[in-house]
């Protein structure tokens, strides 16, 4: 899907600000017609931010169900004979969306795009209304997975993941004019012939006599001189001694593709196109034909306030710091970040592993930490065919989305789910194989979970990468550092010994209360996260498949409420307002040299 642009045939226009808002605990909003417009006590909540923490009030933080938003708009005269859309970059997790009180859009999943036509609801130059019903609520066949309780204090939320589950409009939302004769999509895929780059590209129109309009395709360099121009809906470009896309120097040509009748421009629409190529060999992962270690973290969307509302301030400052403590890389764990996010690693140069929101599909874990047990992970009553139908489309939606994004170079299509069933197994292989036909380019992998050691996991072979998530001196050995490095070392080795794969621990860190101090270094102090990333260290270094450390956590964030949290997840080398912890002198002198 295209992200909205403004180009010589396209116009688009910021929704964001301040939309009327009312939470809707007893789901009456559609029998009171709040989709024709909101009660006068409705109040104002910004967009694009989650709701939960704007108001000190628990019916905000712990609501269930749906929320309404509504603002007003115009569609500009001049847009008269144009496509007209509505776009929003997510809604958490399921929206409906009405315009001028018509149905417009449904959308299912909390964490891609989707648009509304709004053309034959909406005219230009009068006052238009949008309104949309956003629920938050999770069942067994929501990605992620959760289910709701009714408790003395009323319905309740639960959930398997370990991060609070904001809500809300949490991305940019976008008026749009798109000719309605138009370039509908664009693929790229991008090769190294000897000296030279290839961009192959396919282009989808849409729209009336679309197949008769010319498509002509140029490629330029950052200063605009074209390197390379082809025509028709598919072709290959070919660049010359091209400057490559590589991990931390994010260099972009630019393809712009023009749709013409004759003389006139239809439709013209560009897209950042980075040079470069990925492969797994054995255990090697290869950017450009050369092996790629991967150094960062697993992040969240999270921040004071705002929640999960995309925010370029924060996006900017997390960038710098990781940029500053020397990792290149980060996973996009648990769901698909915002649009603005890969934007910006692609011209960062950051690699990114892209996961979907599938995570939580796990009974094995979590019980003290979410407060829910006794469940079957796959049955018909828990996570069934439905619910790998909507993981089949949260993979569909992610893939259509980022793949054109020089910065993914993996996929990941679920964080620590069971995989050491045969049941895991039924369901997992159709969703692996989907993703590797909807992407042959890319590796495709899932994050392990340490309940499923090489000798249990029956999944991995089905992936191209392995995963690793693990806590040797976190909840296995507890303030145990030498019984960790040698518990830790033997499982890596296991894997290495099973499968030619490379390995990538995409998690592996401890809780740590900034200001905790110990001259002994011991669990929650400062001193025992850096020892404990340490350790892990020297591991990582002695196995010769590990291609990869991304430690949990980038920065402390919000989950619910649980004994093992205080305040949310400590395993921040950052705090959640982004000051450093101790850890963070021993990364900058891991991944900088810095002493
Ligand atoms: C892993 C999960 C991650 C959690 C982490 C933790 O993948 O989402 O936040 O453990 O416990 O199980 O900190």
């Amino acid at each position: 899907m295209l992200a909205p642009k403004d180009t010589a045939t396209r116009e688009r226009r910021s929704l964001d600000g301040l939309w009327k808002f009312m939470l809707d605990p007893d789901g009456t909003g559609r029998h009171n017609r709040w989709y024709e417009q909101l009660p006068p006590e409705a109040v104002e909540m910004p967009v694009p931010s989650s709701y939960n923490d704007v108001y000190p009030d628990p019916a905000y933080r712990d609501h269930v169900g749906d929320a309404w938003y509504e603002t007003t708009f115009r569609v500009p005269p001049g847009w008269s004979g144009r496509r007209i859309a509505i776009r929003f970059g997510s809604a958490t997790h399921r929206a409906e969306v009405w315009v001028n009180g018509q149905p417009v859009a449904v959308h299912e999943g909390g964490y891609t795009p989707f648009e509304a036509d709004i053309t034959a609801v909406a005219t230009p130059g009068e006052e238009s209304r949008v309104s949309v019903a956003v629920s938050n609520v999770l069942t067994w066949q929501t990605i992620p997975p959760g289910y709701l309780e009714d408790t003395a204090g009323g319905r309740r939320q639960r959930y398997f993941h370990d991060f609070f589950n904001y809500a809300g409009l949490h991305r940019h939302v976008w008026l749009t004019a798109t000719p309605t004769t138009r370039v509908e999509d664009i693929t790229v895929r991008t090769g190294i012939d000897g000296a030279d780059g290839t961009v192959s590209y396919r282009v989808e129109l849409a729209g009336p006599g679309a197949g008769q309009l010319d498509t002509q395709v140029g490629l330029a360099d950052t200063t605009g001189d074209e390197v390379a121009r082809a025509s028709g809906p598919e072709g290959v470009l070919r660049v010359e001694n091209p400057r490559l896309w590589r991990p931390g120097d994010g260099y972009l040509y630019q393809l712009t593709v023009e749709l013409r009748d004759g003389s006139t421009l239809v439709d013209s629409y560009p897209l950042a196109v980075g040079i470069r190529t990925v492969e797994v060999d054995g255990a090697r992962f290869l950017i450009n034909g050369a092996p790629f270690y991967f150094r960062g973290f697993g992040r969240h969307e999270d921040i004071p306030i705002r929640g999960k509302g995309q925010d370029d301030v924060w996006m900017v400052h997390d960038f710098a710091l990781m940029e500053w403590v020397g990792a290149n890389s980060f996973r996009t764990s648990h769901y698909p970040y915002a649009e603005e996010v890969l934007d910006y690693a692609d011209r960062r140069g950051f690699v990114v592993i892209d996961e979907t929101p599938a995570v939580g599909l796990n009974m094995g874990l979590g019980g003290g930490i979410f407060g829910t047990q006794g469940f079957t992970t796959f049955s018909d009553e828990t996570v069934n065919a439905a619910t790998q139908e909507a993981h089949r489309q949260a993979i569909t939606e992610l893939i259509a989305r980022d793949k054109n994004h020089p910065c993914v170079v993996a996929w990941s299509i679920a964080n620590e789910p069971e995989s050491d069933t045969q049941a895991a197994r039924a369901y997992f292989e159709p969703l692996a194989a989907q993703a590797r036909a909807l992407d042959p380019t890319r590796p495709v992998g899932f994050a392990n979970v340490m309940l499923a050691p090489p000798d249990k996991d029956v999944i991995s072979d089905l992936f191209d990468v392995l995963l690793l998530n693990r806590y040797y001196g976190w909840y296995v050995d507890t303030g145990d550092l030498a019984a960790a490095e040698g518990h830790l070392e033997a499982e890596l080795r296991a894997w290495a010994a099973k499968h030619d794969k490379p390995i990538i621990m995409t998690e592996y860190g401890a809780d740590t209360l900034a200001g905790l101090h110990d001259v002994v270094p011991g669990p929650w102090s400062e001193e025992y996260q850096a020892a404990l990333l340490q350790m892990s260290h020297r591991v990582f270094d002695r196995v010769d498949a590990v291609v990869g450390e991304q430690i949990w956590h980038f920065a402390d964030f919000a989950t619910s409420s649980g004994i093992m949290r205080v305040g949310g997840n400590k395993k921040g080398v950052f705090t959640r307002g982004r000051r450093p912890k101790a850890a963070v002198a021993h990364l900058r002198q891991r991944w900088l040299g810095t002493s």
